[in-house]
């Protein structure tokens, strides 16, 4: 089906819909991106998506020409542009058009772009059955290098680490930082729980501050779990009750399997059952 792409404030069907070779989105990874989703032709947590997407911007001193609220007036315009109810919508501020050198203050245009469209899901009986993942060798971006909480469009680290895990048969990939420390996923991130305390790492471990991650601690608050964010080892992981992964596409996703160790009965444990359910009611209420 073809699509309405929304560029910088006019719609234009996806056919239509470019931008230019300069552009230092493409030919530097020079920009940001963000991942939100539709339930019921309402966005899930716009507002916080696009603080997120600003903040990622203003990380990398790319000044976005227009306010929050018109951005999410935007992200609205294009859902029900293209008629969406439940969907994903892919978000893009790129550095604009440029030379061809690295100079930044060469791009004097900002390209804004907003995609509405159908969402992949992961199958029905990997929620059932729970999720094998492996480490990665590929560590995630040390902090001092490209903060891992900026959402930029330079995404290599963790197709990187992606490649890895389907390599190995696992459709993700967990990734540490450079201490040697659990960080996340590829496009997810990591929780576990050992004797019903919900554990996940904090933002200092180098992580994306995901959405899902924040709405699943508050969910755990509301439920009584406690939920501690402190530093974990692949040992922790290894010993731990439950583990699941949160993110905007796979929700919250039960992990059994780790670096072909068996994590707690094999099968997706009580807690994380309850939270999987209590996300599912808050996104669908
Ligand atoms: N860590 C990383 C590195 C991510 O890219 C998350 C954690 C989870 O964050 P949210 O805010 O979604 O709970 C992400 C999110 C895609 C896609 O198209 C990727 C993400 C989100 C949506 C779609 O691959 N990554």
């Amino acid at each position: 089906m073809s699509r309405q792409v929304y560029i910088n404030g006019q719609l234009f069907p996806q056919e239509e819909a470019t931008i230019s070779v300069f552009d230092h989105g493409l030919l530097y990874g020079d920009g940001v991106f963000e991942g939100l989703r539709a339930y019921g032709g309402k966005i899930f947590r716009l507002e916080q998506h696009v603080r997120r997407l600003y903040e990622s911007a203003k990380a990398i001193c790319l000044e976005i020409p227009l306010s929050e609220t018109e951005m999410c007036q935007a992200h609205n315009e294009t859902i029900a542009a293209n008629d969406i109810q439940d969907g994903y919508i892919r978000s893009i501020v790129t550095r604009g058009a440029g030379t061809l050198g690295l100079d930044p203050n060469r791009c004097s245009n900002p390209q804004v772009i907003i995609i509405a469209d159908a969402i992949t899901l992961y199958p029905d009986e990997l929620y059932e059955k729970g999720l094998e993942i492996i480490t990665a060798s590929t560590i995630r971006n040390h902090p001092a290098a490209l903060s891992p909480r900026i959402k930029s469009l330079n995404y290599l680290n963790n197709i990187l680490a992606k490649m890895e895990g389907l390599q190995a048969g696992c459709i993700e990939a967990l990734m540490l930082n450079h201490k040697g420390e659990i960080a996340e996923c590829t496009g997810d991130n990591i929780f576990l729980v050992r004797d019903g305390v919900l554990m996940t790492p904090p933002m200092d471990a180098g992580i994306l501050g995901g959405v899902t991650r924040d709405a699943v601690v508050e969910l755990a608050a509301e439920a009584g779990i406690e939920v501690q964010k402190v530093t974990l080892t692949r040992h922790d992981l290894f010993i731990a009750d439950e583990c699941f992964l949160t993110g905007t596409a796979a929700e919250v996703i039960p992990v059994v399997k780790v670096d072909d160790r068996t994590i707690g009965s094999g099968k997706p444990g009580p807690v994380t059952l309850d939270l999987k359910e209590r996300f599912h009611k808050l996104t669908r209420s």
